[in-house]
């Protein structure tokens, strides 16, 4: 080994995979990223995000200092004058005007902490983060069927499986050492079917492909199941034994409007392929279901989580190896940041904010004789909502790494909003479009550089560790939180020496975590919850025998198909859906800043069927005008036939041609998530003068 070299092991900032890695390190620098093998997520693979994951850290504008708007620009200032001027103006709020977000790309127990700070020094339950814009569809609708709202089965689980029905995930992209699975179970025998209107390298990697129309989900698996229950492909053992509410489910599905032919109008998938479909994963056991935000970012959202779980029970696939409803989780800490409780109605563990057992329990465990109301908080949506449309109702945000500004649904709607904060904290690795907006900007460490767990999309808890030291005066999250609460009065509350003892606290208070600690996070490295015990292995497989409602029962939910909130019409004709590249992370913030990856692709792009585009004159790599009824962009062109005739889709992660722009805030009643992707655009040349080739269309993989 060369000298002074560490190999230090840790857990990818990206996505909810949840690989593992070395991290190469020389005086106080990260060199470089060396495979693992041993942990079973990853077996020592990693995307090329995961590879290079190291290069946005010694960034030149990481934040090093705290800084402080002063007369419209940002100064830097000591971490006393900053914490002074946070804890004045946080206690002259009251709890009801206070907005916050906790981050689910920091660790659990950052997240845990910045729950506990909110509803104890803040008196509120205004929290959210980011699963709302992606997976509270699936908590909603998983929870109410299931009981659980989790990842039904595991990764390596998948490769078990005879059939694995993809809908709604571009799982090579978005989770590509999941779509390693995909390819090991294909190799083994098994078939790959995919639902989605474009045809992305997941679709190209299945053996059925069905191309179908954004926002139909529900019409495409209720006649499935229609198919399924015509033919008595059923599982009626499963069905007797383990669920409820079967025949008000089967009423539904059975009705004329969703035989095949009225399907396969709706859809545009073919019949012949929807009968393939429906024989295959009603014959294939064990079949499971993979579905991400194709199937959640809609207003039918939770109306299509549903309908999965049913398609799921009905063809007794729940419970099982290589079985089960997988709602792959995004970011790399979204399961465990929900887990810790930063919702705004429950605690960590999923204990409702509402129940007055629980709210003792909080209060006594942290020791203290006030907490938030017992009333459910806005939602991250909702924060938005009020700040733009009724202001003076929130007046003091305090966000923990999102970037908003370009994240959220209508962008001019939330610059509306933001303008409208009278004081607003920013705790961040860079300065984010967000973070311009702030009053205060606070330097936080970022993964390589701070101890801790998180806990990926098979609810399989693991550790980050601390490999270098921070840049300049920047610190952990967790410390940051910790200093602020005991300036406001907390001491005792927030008087942790070190993350392990976090974790214990985290551990004695939320039931499925309790079996779990840092001892035993390190042999055997990772444990799944629930974990009740100590002498627990963890559980990888959810609902073996009963499921978690009330009576132990699936409870089948009947659902009709609904179209989205937004049609196209004349003057909007095209349906935008919009998503990721496999280069780039949301907001660009870290891949953007490293090298490589930026290299690959350096800016968006619009995706256009070849035919629509003749129709409008457009060529490759032509910029173009994109407007919905909300804003424009200029983007340019790509042409192809992986998209459907009448769809375009862009990539959300560019500022200078932000797909936000476009989208529409509207929301599933139930979950508050937006249908990010359905809206109405139209596509146009640009005026001759403006017109500008701008090199072939960036490809997405
Ligand atoms: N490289 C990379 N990986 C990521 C991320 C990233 O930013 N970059 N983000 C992470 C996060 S937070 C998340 S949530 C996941 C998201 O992971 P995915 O959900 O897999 O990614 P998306 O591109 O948002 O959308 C998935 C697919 O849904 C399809 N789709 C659109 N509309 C519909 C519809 O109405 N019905 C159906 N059935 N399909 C539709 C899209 O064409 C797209 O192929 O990825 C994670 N992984
Ligand atoms: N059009 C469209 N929009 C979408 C989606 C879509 O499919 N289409 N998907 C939505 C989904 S699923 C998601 S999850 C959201 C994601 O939306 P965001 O969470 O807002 O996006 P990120 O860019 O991941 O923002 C994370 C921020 O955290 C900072 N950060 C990183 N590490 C740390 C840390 O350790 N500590 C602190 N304090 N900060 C840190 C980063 O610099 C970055 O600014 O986007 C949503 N927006
Ligand atoms: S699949 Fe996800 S967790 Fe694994 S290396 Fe790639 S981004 Fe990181
Ligand atoms: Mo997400």
């Amino acid at each position: 080994m060369t000298a002074g070299v560490n190999f230090v092991p840790t857990t990818c900032p990206y996505c909810g995979t949840g690989c593992s890695f070395y991290l190469v390190t020389r005086d106080n620098k990260v060199l470089g990223i060396e495979p693992w093998q041993t942990p079973p997520v990853n077996e020592g693979k990693l995307c090329q995000k995961g590879r290079y994951a190291y290069q946005f850290i010694h960034s030149k504008d990481r934040l090093t200092k705290p800084l402080i708007k002063k007369n419209g620009g940002f100064v830097a200032s000591t971490w006393d004058e900053a914490y002074r001027l946070i804890v004045e103006k946080f206690k002259s709020f009251k709890p009801e005007e206070f907005g916050c977000l906790a981050s689910a790309k920091a660790s659990n127990e950052d997240n845990y902490l910045m729950q506990k700070f909110v509803r104890i020094a803040l008196k509120t339950n205004n929290i959210d983060h980011c699963a709302r814009l992606c997976h509270s569809s699936t908590v909603s609708g998983l929870s109410e069927v299931f009981g659980s709202g989790a990842m039904t089965n595991s990764i390596p689980d998948l490769q078990e499986s005879k059939c694995i029905f993809v809908i709604g995930s571009n799982t090579f992209e978005q989770h590509p050492l999941i779509g390693r699975r995909l390819v090991l179970a294909r190799k083994s025998g098994a078939k790959i079917i995919c639902a989605d209107p474009r045809y992305t390298p997941t679709a190209k990697q299945a053996d059925l492909y069905l191309s179908m129309y954004s926002g139909t989900d529900v019409a495409l698996l209720n006649g499935l199941m229609h198919h399924i229950i015509e033919n008595g492909w059923e599982d009626s053992d499963f069905i007797k034994s383990r669920t409820k509410n079967y025949d008000s489910m089967k009423k539904t599905v059975m009705k004329e409007n969703y035989n095949l032919k009225n399907v396969s109008e709706i859809t545009g998938v073919r019949e012949s392929d929807l009968k393939t479909a429906a024989e295959w994963i009603a014959k294939s056991k064990p079949c499971a279901l993979v579905f991400a935000m194709g199937i959640t970012q809609h207003t039918v959202g939770v109306d299509n989580v549903k309908s999965v779980a049913n398609l799921m029970m009905l063809t007794g696939n729940i419970g099982k190896p290589g079985s089960g409803v997988n709602p792959l989780r995004g970011q790399n800490n979204v399961q465990g940041a929900s887990d810790m409780g930063c919702l705004p109605n429950v605690y960590s563990g999923y204990q409702m904010v509402t129940d007055k057992e629980s709210r003792n329990k909080m209060m006594k465990i942290w020791g203290v004789a006030e907490i938030a109301e017992s009333r459910v908080g806005y939602t991250a949506t909702e924060m938005i909502d009020n700040l733009a449309d009724e202001p003076g109702k929130i007046k003091c945000m305090y966000l923990l790494g999102e970037n908003p500004m370009l994240s959220d649904p209508d962008i001019n709607h939330v610059r509306e909003a933001l303008e409208n904060v009278e004081f607003m904290v920013s705790q961040e690795i860079f300065l984010s479009e967000t973070a311009e907006f702030a009053d205060v900007v606070l330097p936080a460490a970022c993964y390589a550089e701070k101890n801790g767990t998180h806990t990926n999309t098979e609810r399989r808890v693991q550790r980050w560790r601390k490999a270098i030291n921070p840049p300049g005066e920047a610190k952990p999250d967790w410390l940051i939180i910790s200093e602020i609460a005991r300036l406001m009065g907390y001491e005792k509350q927030f008087s942790y020496k070190n993350e392990s003892e976090i974790f214990d606290e985290i551990a004695r208070i939320t039931p499925s975590y309790s079996g779990i600690n840092y001892d035993r996070l390190e042999h055997p490295y990772a444990l799944q919850w629930p974990c009740p015990d100590t002498n627990h292995l963890g559980t990888q497989i959810l609902h073996t025998d009963k499921f978690a409602t009330k009576d132990g029962l699936g409870i089948f939910m009947a659902v009709e198909w609904k179209p989205p909130a937004e049609v196209t019409d004349p003057r909007y004709p095209l349906i935008l859906t919009t998503g990721r590249s496999i280069w780039h992370w949301h907001t660009g913030t870290m891949t953007r800043r490293s090298e490589t990856l930026d290299r690959e692709v350096k800016t968006g792009w619009v995706e256009i069927n070849t035919k629509d585009a003749e129709t409008l004159g457009i060529e490759d790599g032509e910029k173009v005008k994109v407007s919905s009824r909300r804003g424009e962009i200029e983007i340019p062109a790509k042409l192809t036939e992986d998209i459907k005739i009448g769809e375009v889709f862009i990539p959300f992660h560019f500022k200078e041609c932000p797909a936000n722009v476009l989208t529409n805030n509207a929301v599933d009643s139930i979950s508050k998530i937006p249908e990010y992707k359905a809206c109405a655009v139209k596509v146009e040349k640009m005026n001759d003068r403006d017109k500008e080739v701008v090199g072939r269309g960036q490809r997405a993989i």
